[in-house]
């Protein structure tokens, strides 16, 4: 299978065809890495642009993530017995009172695709469970969504949680939802925003850019 029709599999969400595109890329020894950034990822980010434009609907974009996650699967495995090294670790989560989880699972999964390790908290976190989380995990980032305007207060809370506890410093916010904007981030003290999981991965690797620096 050509990776542009592996793209058109992911998007119109045929999981079958993507596992078995999957396998037989992997048979003809097509790099791991490759599979996922030129086969499952532009898939996706096509899944993302239809969907703003309201030509594609959240059941629809659900395949296309299952059928994109299904082919990650097959291939996560083998990138990690190759070694290659992660590019730092984010800790994910939707904020307290808020079950939405279908943009964080996107931006989790694009991340793991780019090569960040994800620790994905859920939903429903409050601000001491992600205290808790980030001092467990040390993450480099930390990414919060809510796609409630009555929840999103409960970012801010976490942010003045963190500082509390000691924890801010050396820890990278970024925060995204539909209700979310890059105003409202600077207002609350977060490091970062993004629209969409595309835009996530490129807010996480300039945070690893910069801390590398
Ligand atoms: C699906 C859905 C549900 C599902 C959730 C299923 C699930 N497992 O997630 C169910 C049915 C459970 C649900 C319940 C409710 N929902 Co609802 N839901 C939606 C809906 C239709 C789609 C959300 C979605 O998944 N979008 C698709 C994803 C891909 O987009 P996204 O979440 O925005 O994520 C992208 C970006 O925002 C960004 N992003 C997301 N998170 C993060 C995090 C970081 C760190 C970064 C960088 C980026 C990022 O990247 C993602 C990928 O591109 C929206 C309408 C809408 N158009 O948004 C309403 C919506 C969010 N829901 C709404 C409401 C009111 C509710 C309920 C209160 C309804 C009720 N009366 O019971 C409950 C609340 C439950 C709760 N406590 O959370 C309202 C919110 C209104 C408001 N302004 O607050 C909306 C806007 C619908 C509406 N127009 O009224 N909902």
């Amino acid at each position: 299978m050509e990776f542009a029709e592996m793209n058109e599999h992911v998007v119109k969400g045929h999981i079958e065809e993507v596992l078995q595109g999957t396998r037989g890329m992997l048979a003809q020894g097509v790099e791991p890495l490759r599979i996922i950034n030129e086969g499952l990822i532009p898939g996706m980010n096509i899944v993302g642009v239809l969907f703003k434009k309201g030509d594609m609907f959240v059941p629809e974009v659900m395949h296309s993530a299952k059928a994109m996650s299904g082919g990650i699967g097959l291939v996560k495995p083998l990138i990690a017995e190759n070694d290659v090294p992660s590019r730092g670790k984010v800790l994910m989560g939707t904020v307290k009172g808020d079950l939405h989880d279908i943009g964080k699972n996107l931006v989790t999964m694009m991340l793991e695709g780019q090569g960040f390790t994800v620790v994905d908290l859920g939903v429903n976190i409050s601000p001491d469970g992600f205290v808790q989380a980030v001092r467990e995990h040390r993450p480099r980032v930390l990414g919060m969504s809510a796609l409630l305007t009555t929840t999103m207060t409960s970012m801010s809370e976490t942010i003045r949680a963190l500082e509390r506890a000691g924890l801010r410093q050396d820890l990278k916010v970024m925060i995204g939802g539909a209700p979310v904007t890059s105003a409202f981030a600077r207002e609350i003290g977060a490091d970062g925003y993004a629209a969409d999981a595309g835009s996530a991965v490129e807010v996480c690797a300039r945070f690893v850019e910069e801390s590398a620096a």
